[in-house]
């Protein structure tokens, strides 16, 4: 069929919405995690992103909080943000388009009446409906093995029985928290000193070895202070070249840098307390040319970054830039960064991950992206149209493809997995 500025917006919206995704970046866990995983009403409200926005209408001490229980806190989330304020932040409204998706009655404000339509669902019967309506056909976990409640399910073997999930080996501690590190690797019988000599080394090689191993680790991740410079005369930079790096080139998988955070600004909010803070893009300009085979997959916290970093991306093919990170999944800065990317990068990027930390949250992140995304295709197409160029649905259709999915997986050498048939 071809396609023309009057059948365009049609066909563009259907095919991207009837994309399957994979989403390459989320702190989702398959059942096999049992309490890692979360997914019921009570973990949607207590969402860190909306305890950071009730906490702006309350007097309470932070402590005061944190003593309630999640079902306590839940209540005072719902009372704020949705019934003494209308619920229009990106994180709320997107809770009312769970709800909506799930069937759930949204014109009443009664949590009790909707909590007891939610307890209809069980765990899997709510996955499944999940992912058939969010088209989130692939989930790529954040698996840190420094987690002891983690580390036991991967060692009783139990971390790939959903083929739905895949992991990530997440090495934060490694790299920003040494101290801790190396007393954990003793603990777990690698023979690592603080000092960092070559047993050291080739110790905390083989502890990632192991790791990529039994987890069939897609990529190696690590989310990075603002401050993060690179090269320097520090531990971070050492750890890169003489561990990560040689790691990753032997496992051959990506090293994915997620940059920008300033941890812990307000202690009193926790995990909500966290801040974006601008980056050094030149750090990444230095890994990508020193490491010309080395895959990265990179994304960075602070809009005054992108631009920057989507323009060094022009200068290196070993650089996947991906997502609109934390504070940057919002309409706003989704559609802005979308837009000069493609115009700088074409099709050649990955426009979105979800972040998600709650299972439901897939429906609403991945609906208000596919509308956005899809608007800026649609714009482009029609520029593209307007020269008499010919398109079809077959081009829309890869070209969502690799937008969705087909980048990351070539990206990271692997086959995009085959769609499961339609049961
Ligand atoms: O470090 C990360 O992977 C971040 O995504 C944090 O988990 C952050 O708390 C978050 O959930 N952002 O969406
Ligand atoms: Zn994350």
């Amino acid at each position: 069929v071809f396609l023309n500025q009057e059948n365009l917006q049609e066909a563009v919206l259907r095919i991207v919405n009837e994309t399957p995704i994979t989403d390459m970046h989320t702190h989702l866990y398959s059942a096999d995690f049992q309490d890692l995983m979360l997914w019921e009403l009570d973990d949607l409200l207590t969402y860190h992103y909306l305890i950071s926005e009730t906490f702006r209408w309350l007097d309470m001490p932070y402590e005061q909080f944190w003593q309630l229980t999640k079902r306590e806190q839940a209540n005072l989330i719902w009372q704020t943000l949705f019934v003494e304020h209308s619920p229009i932040s990106e994180a709320a409204s997107g809770l009312l388009t769970v709800l909506q998706r799930l069937g759930l009655d949204t014109s009443s404000r009664d949590l009790e009446a909707l909590r007891a339509q939610w307890a209809k669902q069980t765990m899997h019967t709510h996955m499944d409906q999940v992912m058939q309506t969010s088209g989130v056909k692939d989930i790529v976990m954040t698996n840190d093995p420094f987690d002891a409640v983690e580390r036991k399910v991967w060692l009783e073997g139990k971390g790939n029985t959903d083929s739905r999930f895949y992991a990530a080996l997440r090495v934060d501690t490694l790299l920003n928290d040494w101290p801790l590190a190396h007393v954990e690797l003793a603990k777990l019988g690698y023979k690592v000193a603080a000092a960092w000599t070559e047993d050291t080394k080739a110790e905390v090689r083989r502890f990632l070895k192991e790791w990529i191993v039994r987890m069939d680790a897609l990529y190696l991740a690590v989310s990075m202070p603002g401050d993060f410079v690179y090269p320097a005369e520090d531990h971070r930079s050492r750890m890169i070249d003489e561990v990560m790096v040689p790691v990753c080139q032997e496992t051959g998988i990506p090293f994915a840098l997620m940059i920008g955070v300033r941890r812990r600004v307000n202690p009193g909010l926790q995990l909500a307390g966290d801040m974006s803070m601008n980056s050094d893009v030149s750090a990444v300009e230095a890994l990508c040319r020193n490491y010309p085979e080395q895959k990265f997959l990179i994304t960075m916290l602070a809009r005054e970054n992108q631009h920057e970093l989507t323009v060094l991306a022009r200068k290196f093919r070993n650089l996947m830039v991906f997502g609109c990170w934390w504070f940057l999944h919002i309409e706003s800065m989704v559609e802005e960064m979308t837009k000069f990317r493609i115009e700088l990068l074409g099709l050649s990027v990955i426009p979105q991950h979800s972040d998600c930390r709650i299972f439901g949250q897939l429906v609403y992140k991945w609906e208000h992206s596919r509308n956005i995304i899809a608007a800026v295709l649609l714009q482009k197409y029609k520029r593209v149209a307007a020269t008499g160029w010919s398109l079809t649905e077959a081009d829309i259709r890869r070209d969502c493809h690799d937008l969705f999915g087909g980048n990351f997986w070539r990206f990271i050498g692997r086959p995009t997995p085959a769609l499961t048939p339609a049961l």
